[in-house]
C-alpha cells in the first residue's frame, strides 16, 4: 500500500474537528489536566456525563509528574489509596497509613483511564474567560495556548457548559477571572479569592476535600484550586486529596445532572 500524505492530513482534522465540534456543548468543561481534574473527568465520563477538559500545556497531568522535588514517587492516605486501585494504578504501603506510587505509573494511567471513559480531553487550548448569563457561568472561551504565548492578537470561541470546574492548580485561574470581571462574588469569606497558605500537609489536605465545591453558581473548584480559592494550606507531594477532591465533585456533579434529567 502506498501511503498517501493527504489522507493522513484529512484523518487528523476531520476527527479533530468532529471532536471539538461535538464538544462545543457539554455537560461539564474541566479547566486543568492536572490529578483532581483528570479524576474528576475520569468518574464523569465513566457514568455517562458528557464532559471536556481543557489543558494548556502540550501534556496532561500537572504537577504530578515531578512527585516531590523530582523524586517520581508520590505519596496518598489510605482513603485515597482506593481510588488508585479503582483505577489500576500499582501502590504500596511504606508505612501504616502511607501509600507510594510511582508519579509516572499514576499519571499515565488515570489519563489512559479517563480516556477510555469517554473524557473528551484537548491540551494545548487555555481558557482565558468565562462566559456568564445572569447570575450564573454557563461556558468557557478558548483560545490556542501558542495564541496566548505569541500574545497574538486573535479572538477566541466559545464552549457552553451546565458546569464549569475550575481545577487549575494553584494559580486558581478561572475564580480570578470571575474576581477580576464581576467582582467579590465568590461563595467564600471574602468574596474573593482568598490565596493560598504556607505548607501542612495534615490540614491542607483537610481542607481541600472540605472546600471542592461550588464556587460561584455553574463553577465549581476542585484541587489545588479548591486550596487557594479558600485559602486553605498547601500540602506538597501527597496528592490524595487531589484525587478525593476530583472524584468528590464528580460525584456531586452526576447527582445534580441526574436529579435534573428526572
Ligand atoms: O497544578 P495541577 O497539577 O493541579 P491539581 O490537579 O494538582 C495539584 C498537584 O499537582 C500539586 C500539589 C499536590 O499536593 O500541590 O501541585 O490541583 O494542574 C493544573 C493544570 O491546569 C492547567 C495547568 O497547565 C496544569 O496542567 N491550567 C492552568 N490554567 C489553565 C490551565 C488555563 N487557564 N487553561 C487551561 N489549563
Amino acid at each position: 500500500m502506498i501511503l498517501d500524505d493527504i489522507k493522513i492530513s484529512k484523518a487528523i482534522i476531520d476527527i479533530y474537528m468532529n471532536k471539538l465540534l461535538q464538544s462545543l456543548e457539554v455537560d461539564v468543561a474541566i479547566v486543568g489536566g492536572g490529578p483532581s481534574g483528570i479524576v474528576c473527568g475520569y468518574y464523569l465520563a465513566k457514568s455517562g456525563v458528557k464532559t471536556a477538559l481543557f489543558e494548556r500545556k502540550l501534556s496532561i497531568g500537572g504537577g504530578m509528574w515531578g512527585g516531590g522535588m523530582m523524586f517520581n514517587e508520590i505519596v496518598v492516605q489510605k482513603e485515597a489509596n482506593k481510588i488508585l486501585k479503582e483505577t489500576g494504578v500499582n501502590s504500596r504501603e511504606y508505612e501504616k497509613g502511607y501509600f507510594l506510587s510511582s508519579s509516572i505509573e499514576a499519571i499515565t494511567t488515570l489519563i489512559s483511564k479517563a480516556s477510555k471513559a469517554g473524557l473528551r480531553i484537548f491540551n494545548c487550548i487555555s481558557i482565558e474567560d468565562v462566559m456568564i448569563r445572569p447570575g450564573r457561568i454557563n461556558g468557557l472561551v478558548i483560545n490556542w495556548s501558542a495564541v496566548e504565548m505569541a500574545k497574538l492578537h486573535i479572538d477566541p470561541l466559545t464552549i457552553r457548559s451546565e458546569f464549569c470546574i475550575d481545577a487549575t492548580g494553584h494559580s486558581a485561574e478561572v475564580c480570578r477571572i470571575v474576581e477580576r470581571k464581576i467582582g467579590p462574588v465568590l461563595n467564600t469569606r471574602t468574596g474573593g479569592v482568598m490565596g493560598e497558605k504556607p505548607m501542612w500537609a495534615d490540614k491542607g489536605e483537610k481542607h481541600i476535600i472540605k472546600n471542592s465545591k461550588e464556587a460561584y453558581p455553574g463553577l465549581y473548584v476542585c484541587g489545588m484550586a479548591a486550596g487557594a480559592v479558600f485559602g486553605g494550606p498547601r500540602m506538597g507531594p501527597i496528592f490524595g486529596g487531589m484525587l478525593i477532591s476530583g472524584k468528590k465533585v464528580a460525584m456531586e456533579l452526576i447527582d445534580k445532572l441526574n436529579k435534573a434529567q428526572r
